[in-house]
């Protein structure tokens, strides 16, 4: 299995997230990519490529065009009224529904009318990271349709919570649905978007919440008491021409792989029955029992069987890295999910 890997995503490393009210050391630290990576050339999983750059072009298919503007010039509009360049930009108030929906003119205005959390700071380099980990994915789904093979996209800063004009949960970028967007456009089949990370997929399933030709299944924490708290629910099942093709599989905290796994399979069974051209695997492993900021209980064995569970999905699966905190055994339960995948697929397509 090939990964696509950029450096440049490792430049954004804000000092601190704002975390229950205090400040915290940032989780969705650089040194997740690189573990990930090392156990990837250590396990010899497969060739490691350099995506290129994806152009503006493309991201407009997913995201607004104010939004993009906005992502791409906040830091440096900042620095032009005479900030600092070391620190790092985070929003303090929101719009509800019922108030003004005109776009304000100062920075924390829109950083608030842009986004819909505080614990995701804006540093000088958060667009190039951004940017890279958005090319990481377009270019892991260029890679799938070239070569027809399970592809790896090592992503970092995630995507799944970025909805098109919005960032948060250490989102920017949304990059699974970037890819899903690629293949889309490249063939003009239709995709199903897995998302198996332990925060539901906010932003993935807004892109998609209207729409017939993406199926968004995800399975995670019960939003009643996870974040992001607002989104997930299992009524939520898509809007309009998109009616029947989302559908949310929350879980209670304390999960663990033998209540996990009928959730997986009725996820998969849905999959297979919609017949995708694609799936998108939005792989975020802190569903791992010594994440530190989530409450599911999968061992470090249970990504094997996770891995091999998804070998039986049918249809081409590239795999988009989002969440997993716990570094020390990150790079660990990644490899283990895709090499046991590897090994399953093999033994069942080929
Ligand atoms: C990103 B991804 C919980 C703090 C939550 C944001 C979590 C974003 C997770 N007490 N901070 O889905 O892994
Ligand atoms: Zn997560």
């Amino acid at each position: 299995m090939k990964t696509v890997f950029s450096e440049i995503q490792l430049l954004h490393r804000p000092p601190h997230e704002l975390h229950q009210g205090q400040f915290v050391p940032y989780f969705e630290s650089p040194e997740r990519a690189k573990l990930i990576l090392e156990e990837i050339q250590h396990q010899s999983l497969g060739e490691i490529v350099a995506p290129d750059t994806i152009d503006f072009s493309s991201l407009k298919h997913v995201h607004s065009e104010d939004y993009l503007n906005f992502i791409q010039s906040i830091y440096t509009d900042w620095i032009k009224t005479g900030e600092q360049s070391d620190l790092a930009l985070a929003p303090y108030v929101w719009r509800q529904p019922g108030m003004s929906e005109i776009v304000p003119a100062s920075i924390f205005g829109k950083l608030g009318y842009y986004s819909f959390d505080a614990g995701t700071p804006i540093t000088k380099d958060t667009w190039s990271a951004a940017r890279a980990s958005a090319s990481t994915a377009a270019f892991g789904a260029k890679l799938l349709l070239k070569e027809k093979q399970t592809v790896f996209a090592l992503c970092r800063p995630p995507g799944h919570h970025a909805a098109a004009n919005y960032y948060g949960g250490y989102c920017f970028l949304n990059n699974a649905a970037i890819a899903a967007q690629q293949l889309i456009d490249a063939t003009g089949d239709t995709v199903a978007i897995l998302d198996i990370d332990y925060h539901h997929g906010n932003g993935t399933q807004s892109i998609f919440y209207c729409r017939r030709d993406v199926l968004f299944v995800s399975i995670h924490a019960d939003p009643l008491d996870a974040y992001p708290y607002f989104s997930g629910h299992r009524n939520e099942c898509g809007d309009a021409d998109g009616r029947g093709f989302t559908m949310n599989i929350p879980l209670a905290r304390g999960t663990g792989w033998s209540e996990y796994v009928p959730s997986l399979r009725s996820a998969i069974e849905a999959i297979n029955h919609f017949r995708p051209g694609f799936v998108v695997v939005s792989l975020g492993v802190d569903s791992f029992e010594d994440d530190p900021i989530s409450e599911f209980k999968l061992s470090s064995n249970d990504f094997f069987e996770l891995g091999a569970e998804l070998a039986t999905l049918k249809s081409p699966v590239l795999f988009v890295m989002e969440g997993g905190y716990a570094v020390g055994e990150i790079g660990k339960n990644v490899v283990a999910t895709l090499s046991a995948f590897a090994n399953q697929s093999n033994r069942f397509r080929q």
